[in-house]
This record gives structure tokens, sequence and C-alpha cells, in this order.
């Protein structure tokens, strides 16, 4: 546990537990020496208000003693919730903005990480054919700039881009592996292929140890609720409230419900990406001697792999539909087809799903199933949560809530 006094002896002035950093808070945090004493490791997470970047402060809090900051842009309505649970004194938020180059350079140069995690992305597909500009600035273009500052500030520090399996898009083969040529469909997987070429290119012209994976659809009670796996786990809580009250439920409207997905949990992947970056501690073949140093050798960086996360299992978002209802012992049948199919509960005879065409895409992705089988060999990995079980969590978690704030309402 960190001391109020060596807080005050990293940040150089008294600051309060919910305080939000100023960069030019982070005094001390760049006397080498002094780090070197100290012996912690500084990361940089960004996208912490959101899932991922939420699990894995998390996950470092409890399986390491790094001081984290988390990365959040300065705005005047709360959006801090997936950390509201946090209070450690080894977390701290810090303001900056991934479309600011300068703020970014401003940022690396004085907090001097040893990890930094790029978890903030425009990452709704849906969105990035509306907002496809600021899509590939957010995405692509602030990638280039932390990787030009970590090459001028700290070229030792760890870099992570989250990758995605968008970037395969429209698929030549199934399942999809680090081999798979990118194919990218929509400006969202445009960006992610085009951040994996210059990350790759940093890389490779710098020795700077910059990697970025590629994550299959991953979920969790975290999920923004744009996502179909939340919208559907939210609308199957409310849906259950309504017909337990004796309501006509209002049905869930959803676009292309043929699609065919590899969900895997959020907060199994975060602990991947952490041993992504620290690969010479699970790689037998390679030496860890080479990766503690100042600056690394072509030879340590060549060695580094990138790799695909996935469940290694594919489902329609029918039958995720399906599951979700049966979690809350509600069964129901598919009547129609195309945009009149529909989803009947059997025992009211209610509609529960719809088909609204404004949620279809202008191009989609049929199909994602990966092959994770490189990771889970060279990290003796498996996921702890199937896909059952992650459809289970996720409404379970729904329809708590659901009840609790019925409870609060009648009270
Ligand atoms: O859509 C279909 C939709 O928005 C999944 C992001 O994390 O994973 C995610 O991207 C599928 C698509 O996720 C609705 O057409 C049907 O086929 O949940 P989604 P996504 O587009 O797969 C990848 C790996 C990422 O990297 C992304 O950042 O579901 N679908 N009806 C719908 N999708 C939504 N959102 N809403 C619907 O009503």
């Amino acid at each position: 546990m960190l001391t109020q006094n060596l807080r005050e002896t990293l940040l150089g002035k008294k600051i309060d537990n919910a305080n939000i950093l100023s960069i030019s808070d982070a005094k001390l945090i760049r006397d080498e020496k002094l780090r070197q004493d100290l012996d912690y490791k500084i990361v940089i997470i960004t996208g912490v208000t959101g899932q991922d970047g939420s699990h894995m402060v998390d996950y470092l809090l409890k399986h390491t003693n790094a001081i984290i900051f988390g990365g959040v842009r300065r705005l005047s309505v709360y959006n801090h919730k997936n950390l509201a649970h946090i209070s450690s004194d080894r977390f701290f938020l810090v303001n900056f903005d991934l479309t600011d180059s300068h703020s970014i350079a401003s940022v690396i140069d004085k907090i001097r990480p040893d990890y930094f995690i790029n978890f903030a992305a425009q990452s709704f597909v849906a969105s990035s054919w509306d907002f496809a500009r600021q899509t590939w600035e957010t995405n692509c273009t602030a990638v280039l700039d932390i990787l030009e500052a970590i090459r001028l500030y700290r070229p030792n520090c760890r870099f992570y881009n989250a990758g995605s399996s968008e970037e395969f898009g429209n698929v030549s083969y199934s399942p999809q592996n680090e081999l798979h040529p990118l194919k990218p469909r929509s400006p969202y997987g445009a960006s992610k292929a085009a951040a994996r070429q210059i990350v790759k290119v940093y890389r490779d012209s710098y020795n700077l140890y910059a990697i970025q994976s590629w994550l299959f659809n991953h979920e969790g009670t975290r999920r923004g609720e744009e996502f179909v796996t939340r919208k559907i786990s939210k609308g199957v809580a409310r849906i259950s409230h309504e017909i337990s009250q004796g309501v006509v439920p209002t049905p869930i409207e959803l676009g292309n419900i043929y699609a065919k997905r590899d969900w895997s949990d959020s907060e199994d992947f975060v602990q991947c990406v952490w041993m992504m970056l620290n690969q010479e501690r699970y790689r037998s073949e390679l030496n860890p001697a080479q990766y503690c140093v100042p600056v690394y050798s072509p030879k340590a960086i060549e060695s580094l792999k990138e790799y695909v996360l996935s469940s290694n299992e594919t489902h329609t978002i029918k039958e995720f539909i399906e599951l979700a209802f049966a979690c809350l012992s509600i069964r129901g049948r598919w009547e129609g087809t195309d945009i009149n199919e529909k989803y009947i509960d059997n025992n009211t005879n209610h509609v529960l799903i719809s088909i609204n065409s404004n949620f279809y895409r202008p191009a989609e992705v049929e199909l994602l199933l990966g092959d994770s089988t490189e990771f889970r060999n060279d990290f003796n990995w498996t996921p702890q949560t199937s896909f059952k079980e992650l459809v289970q969590k996720m409404v379970s978690h729904d329809h708590a809530d659901q009840c609790r704030n019925f409870i609060r309402s009648i009270k």
C-alpha cells in the first residue's frame, strides 16, 4: 500500500483521494532514481470509464502493486459508474484527451509510464459510418500520437492497443487466426486495421514493445447499453418485470439477428492483455533479461507476438436471445420472416422481439469465429467463463438491478 507520504512524494503535492489530477500535478514521478528505489510499475490506462478499462484497473489492483493512472476526458457529466467501487491509493484519474496530441505527449512526458494500455476508442461499429472521421482520429491517429510520444519520451514503455476481430471483416475462412488477412467492412474495422499497421511500423522501426491483439467480441455487466448483448440482457430483465406486473411488454427492437459472433467475458480478456504485455514471463523461449533494459534490442522486439483472443465458439444473436429469456424462465417461439420475424412468448403470446430495419448496418460482418489456439498454448491459458455463463451473468445482473429499482420506486 502506498502511504500518503509516498503519494505526495510521487505527485509533488497533497491531493485528495477523489481528485482528478491535472498533468502538471505529476512532478516527482519523473525522478528515475526515486522510481527505481520505489520499485512500483506505473501504468496508464485509457478508456477507464468503459468496460475493458475499468476491468483492467480492477485486475491490476488485485494482482500487481502497480500505480495506475486512468486517463479521462474532462466532461461536465458524471460517467464514472464503472469506477465507483474503486477506493485504492494506487489509482488516480488524470485528465487528458486522446484527440489532442499535445495532451498525450505531455502525459507521457510527465508520468513516464512503464506500460500504456489503450482501451479508449470509438468502439461502436454502427456509429462509425455516421462519425467516420472521429472514429479514425480516436482509433488510429491517436494511436500514432501515443507511439510518437512513447518514442520521444519513454521508449521502454510497453504499449498495448486493443485490436478487433472487425479487422477481419468479410472473412475468407473460419475460424480466423493470426494469419487471416485484414478485410474490414466498416470505418471502425478500417481504423483498427490501420492502427495495427502503424503499431507494427513503430515496433519495427524504433524497437518499441508495442503490440495490438485481435479481440473478438467481449461482454459483461459493464458493457455499454447500445451493444447487442447488453441491449438484450437489459431488455429481457425489463420484459420479465413487465410480465410479472401484468403489463403488456414493449418488444426489444433489433436488426440482423442472424449475424454470428464469438463472445467472451471482458474480465477474461484483461488478464490476457496483461500477459501479452509481459510475454517474457510466460513464453519459456524468451530471455527475461532482454526485457529488463532501458532500451530494447531488435532481437527482443522481433520475438514478440500478437495474438487472437476469442472463445473459439460462434453463436447467432437469435441464440443469445433464446438463452437470455430462458435465464428468466421465459420460453418463446419464432414466427414470420425477414423484417416481420418476431419472438413470441409461449405463455402469454406477447411479442418479445421484433425487427427494426434502422438497426441494419450499411455493411454487415455476418460471421466471426476466432481461433485463439496460439495464445492458449503459449500462455497455458483457458477462459473462465463459458458463453452460457456469460449470458446468465449479464441477465442476472440486469434482473437484480431492475428489481432494486422497482423496490426503490415503491418505497
Ligand atoms: O453487434 C447485430 C449487429 O454492436 C453485434 C464492439 O465491441 O465487437 C463489437 O462490435 C452484432 C452485429 O458489436 C442489433 O448487426 C442486431 O452483427 O454488439 P454489436 P459488434 O459490431 O460485433 C467488436 C469485436 C469490436 O471491436 C467492437 O468495438 O449484432 N445486431 N441487432 C445489433 N447490434 C446492435 N448494436 N444493436 C442491435 O439492435
